[in-house]
């Protein structure tokens, strides 16, 4: 399956080059469109990245999720439809040769969401104590309002075109991750979890996890978020049961079982509701 990429990125001009260096070694048959989701740098980054052949879309609002929002809808507008989605951080933290491992579970049809796990490979210092311990406790607190037993929240993950479009992703800023991973878990969406290495960034300033402020303010989002959607779980359920792809779900398969759990397809919509508007 050919990907299309959405790198959210603010000021990571000199991860640009070093960045889509490794991408292109993926070559075309895997990578069709790199969206370059950029919030308005005040570096070069967005010139770098379209200087390298990347779709660059602006957003003027600060936020994670309001940027991959507008990449989203850039996709959308192409033709024909993206297949396959491939979130990844701009600074190479991620290795982007590992994409294929991420998108293998989805062309086997033996999930829809696979999520890049960070925490058993990451390299010395790349995970800091205060992110394993949020991270940790952001997975049990999933754990308990899902049933459903992540092992991480990770940037780098791989989704179907409309898996996608049917979560309804709506949050702006860093409970992004966490929002596609518990509408997945409420929805019963297959979901797989692969091991991925995780390298200190390449180069450039921290913007999260490197900030006293930007741990607070994350972690507090993501926690804030888990609770939010498991009080909307019924309204999450039936919004998705309306969408038009709500009946493509494929039956279910954990490519690793150990962090995922197995699931069910979605309860049968209400007659009335099955062809209505998404
Ligand atoms: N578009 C956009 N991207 C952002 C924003 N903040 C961070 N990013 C990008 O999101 C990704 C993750 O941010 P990082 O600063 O690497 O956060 P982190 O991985 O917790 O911290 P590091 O330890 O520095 O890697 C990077 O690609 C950033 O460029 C933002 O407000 N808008
Ligand atoms: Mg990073």
């Amino acid at each position: 399956m050919r990907c299309d990429l959405i790198i959210p990125a603010l000021d990571e001009e000199a991860n640009i080059d070093p960045l889509f260096d490794a991408i292109d070694t993926l070559g075309p048959d895997r990578v069709r469109h790199v969206v370059l989701a950029d919030n308005d740098s005040r570096d070069a980054t967005a010139t770098r990245a379209a200087a390298r052949g990347a779709i660059v879309v602006t957003e003027t609002h600060r936020g994670y999720g309001a940027v991959c929002l507008r990449a989203m809808q850039r996709l959308a507008r192409i033709n024909p439809p993206p297949e396959v989605v491939v979130f990844l951080d701009a600074d190479l933290a991620d290795d982007p040769s590992h994409l294929p491992d991420l998108v293998t579970p989805i062309e086997r049809g033996d999930a829809d969401l696979v999520i890049g796990s960070r925490v058993r490979h990451a390299a010395p210092g790349a995970l800091s104590l205060v992110q394993r311990f949020g991270n940790g406790l952001a997975c049990r607190l999933i754990a308990l309002a899902t049933g459903k037993h992540p092992s991480d929240l990770g940037p780098f993950r791989a989704v179907r075109w409309t898996t996608l479009q049917r979560l309804a992703m709506a949050d702006r800023t860093w409970g992004w991750t966490v929002e596609m991973q518990m509408k997945a878990a409420l929805l019963d969406i297959p979901v797989a979890e692969v091991d991925v290495p995780y390298r200190r960034r390449h180069a450039g300033r921290s913007k999260i996890s490197g900030t006293v402020r930007g741990v607070v303010t994350a972690g507090s989002k993501i926690i804030a978020t888990i609770g939010r959607l498991w009080w909307q779980r019924d309204l999450i359920r039936v919004a998705a049961a309306a969408h038009p792809d709500a009946a493509g779900t494929v039956a279910p398969v954990a490519a690793n079982p150990d962090a995922t759990t197995t699931l069910s397809p979605p309860p049968a919509p209400p007659p009335s509701r099955r062809n209505g508007p998404s």
